[in-house]
């Protein structure tokens, strides 16, 4: 309890930091947008890692408030970057469950999109199958709803969740982010086999892929040649502060 009061008041003294990783076409490696990425620092110059208070802030309700600012200062920041030259740039933004619950979530989008004048193409929600698990109706109400404005649907950590499959029937996606765990291998096996099937799959539906948590040069060279679109990893760059985004973008060749 004494972590989420935490979290709660330094949320409200704005402590809180989205940073961003940067995505790449495997293709031509340019970058085609980043993903945003909450950050709480803690008081040794550290930081608490997302995996640990993100379920915190979903169970205490927090992630409400939290998400409502990750998407409102996700979209300042991207209308900056396509005011510095970077016109085409997209932001990919996590979504919780509880977010969806919040009778505001689908006009809350819609509003930061408008307020910054976004075109909502360039908008990208990531949701996890379990998010999807746990009360599809609402999820897939919401997520038809910004998709017909013209907002994007990425399914986040593909293949580790449950019942995958009849979510891509249900779901109005467009990519499918293949999670890092498929993409270690580069020799034929198990594990490049199942990256191999869930590029194949997204493909045939006609929807975008993106391998998560590239590494080494022979994983993209290896996700380009199952027909992956896409990467993001520590091979191009790890999350970084925005101004650290701006001088990483404006010195990427
Ligand atoms: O770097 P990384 O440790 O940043 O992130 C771990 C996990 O935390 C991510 O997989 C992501 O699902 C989650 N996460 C990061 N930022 C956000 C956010 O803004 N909202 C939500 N709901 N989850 C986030
Ligand atoms: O769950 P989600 O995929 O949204 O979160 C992405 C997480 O993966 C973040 O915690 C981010 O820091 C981490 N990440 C990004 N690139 C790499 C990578 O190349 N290797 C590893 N091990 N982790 C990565
Ligand atoms: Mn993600
Ligand atoms: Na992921």
């Amino acid at each position: 309890l004494g972590m989420i009061r935490q979290l709660r008041s330094d949320f409200a003294e704005r402590k809180l930091e989205l940073w961003y990783q940067p995505q790449v076409n495997l293709v031509n490696e340019d970058i085609v947008g980043m993903e945003a990425l909450l950050r709480w620092p803690d008081k040794d110059g550290g930081y608490i890692s997302p995996a640990v208070f993100v379920p915190l802030a979903e169970y205490s309700g927090l992630i409400i408030d939290i998400g409502a600012w990750v998407l409102e200062e996700a979209c300042r920041k991207l209308k900056s970057l396509h005011h510095k030259g970077f016109p085409d740039l997209r932001v990919a933004v996590n979504i919780s469950m509880p977010q969806f619950r919040d009778s505001q979530f689908v006009s809350l989008v819609k509003s930061a999109l408008i307020e910054h004048d976004i075109k909502p193409s360039l908008l990208e929600l990531e949701i996890t199958e379990s998010v999807v698990m746990d009360e599809p109706q609402i999820v897939v109400d919401s997520l038809k709803e910004l998709k017909a404005f013209g907002v994007t649907i990425a399914i986040d950590d593909f293949g580790t969740g449950f019942s995958s499959m009849s979510y891509l029937q249900k779901l109005p996606l467009d990519r499918l982010k293949v999670d890092r765990s498929f993409v270690n291998e580069v020799t034929p096996g198990k594990t490049a086999f199942i990256a191999e099937t869930i590029v194949t799959l997204g493909n045939k539906l006609g929807l975008h892929t993106i391998a998560e948590g590239i590494e080494k040069r022979e994983q993209a060279s290896y996700m380009l040649r199952l027909g992956c679109d896409e990467a993001q990893g520590f091979l191009y760059a790890r999350p970084m502060p925005f101004d650290d985004l701006i001088n990483f973008l404006d010195h990427y060749n």
